[in-house]
């Protein structure tokens, strides 16, 4: 993987402009279908346990988003998650705040059962504590925890057979064998709610057209962290407010010279 093969994959998702079917939280809905627009996809968001099958099937990848969790929603989500399993649509789970609750953390445990999934995304205490691992998390916030970032996704890829990508500061990507670290991003990213939500949609975007599901969430995480790179730059010091609208015009404007001038990504053991 490498910034020009991430450029390709940018390239499939403005051409094929995927559908991607969301069902996410309350606080970020808007927010992720404009992310999801301004980057080239089509964005739909659709709760009803009696349509989500039927939309999942149809769709490039399926999003589940525990960010506002309820029975009824959660229920949708495995009905939703089954679909697409058995219609070949790559599944990618964002466990929003597992290991704040026991309702989150047990509920974020039974989805990545019931459901193949292709790629999880969370930050590590998230990861951590769906996976049975004890790590400390504050809301949906990541907390202090310390431990192997690396190790903790490799664990993660194996023990849920998934793509596992860890966000932060730097993020890692890994199936289990092959592993990336991507040094992209910026701490603005943190003042804004939904960021880590739209990156997890923004993977399912595209994993709709990259079938090699690793490679599709690193040029995603690159991607989304030099657009992030790009808006600081572009809103300069005003802040959280404008930082979030220079960040999707980033997603629209972001193109090859950007990413092969700033990507970085590395290949780890
Ligand atoms: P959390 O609730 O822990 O903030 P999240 O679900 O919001 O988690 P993040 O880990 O914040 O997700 O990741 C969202 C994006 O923000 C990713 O692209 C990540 O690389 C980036 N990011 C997070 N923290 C930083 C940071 N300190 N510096 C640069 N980029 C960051
Ligand atoms: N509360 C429940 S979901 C949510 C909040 C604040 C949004 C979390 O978004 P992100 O992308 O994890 O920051
Ligand atoms: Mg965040
Ligand atoms: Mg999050």
């Amino acid at each position: 993987m490498n910034n020009q093969e991430a450029i390709n994959a940018l390239q499939m998702v403005r051409q094929a402009n995927p559908l991607v079917h969301n069902i996410t939280n309350v606080v970020v809905t808007n927010f992720t279908a404009n992310g999801l627009l301004a980057l080239g996809a089509s964005p739909v968001m659709a709760y009803a346990k009696e349509e989500v099958a039927d939309m999942a099937k149809i769709a490039g990848a399926l999003v589940l988003n525990i960010g506002t969790l309820n029975p009824t929603e959660v229920e949708a989500m495995i009905i939703a998650g089954k679909a697409a399993n058995e219609a070949g649509v790559p599944v990618i789970f964002d466990p929003v705040g597992a290991g704040a609750t026991p309702y989150r953390t047990e509920t974020a445990r039974n989805i990545a059962s019931a459901v193949q999934l292709s790629v999880i995304r969370g930050n590590a205490a998230e990861i951590a504590n769906t996976i049975g691992e004890s790590w400390t998390i504050k809301g949906v916030d990541a907390g202090e925890g310390s431990g192997d970032v690396v190790s903790l996704a490799k664990k993660a890829a194996e023990q849920l057979k998934t793509v596992v990508a860890i966000t932060g500061k730097e993020d890692v990507v890994t199936d289990g064998n092959t592993t990336y670290i991507i040094r992209n991003g910026h701490p603005l990213l943190t003042k804004v709610t939904g960021t880590g939500c739209l990156l997890t949609s923004v993977i399912g975007a595209f994993a709709a057209v990259e079938r090699d599901v690793l490679k599709a969430a690193a040029a995603a995480l690159v991607i989304y962290g030099v657009a992030a790179e790009i808006a600081a730059k572009n809103a300069g010091d005003e802040g959280p407010g404008s930082f979030q609208i220079a960040f999707l015009d980033a997603l629209f404007r972001v193109g090859a010279d950007e990413i092969s001038r700033y990507g970085r990504i590395e290949r780890v053991e």
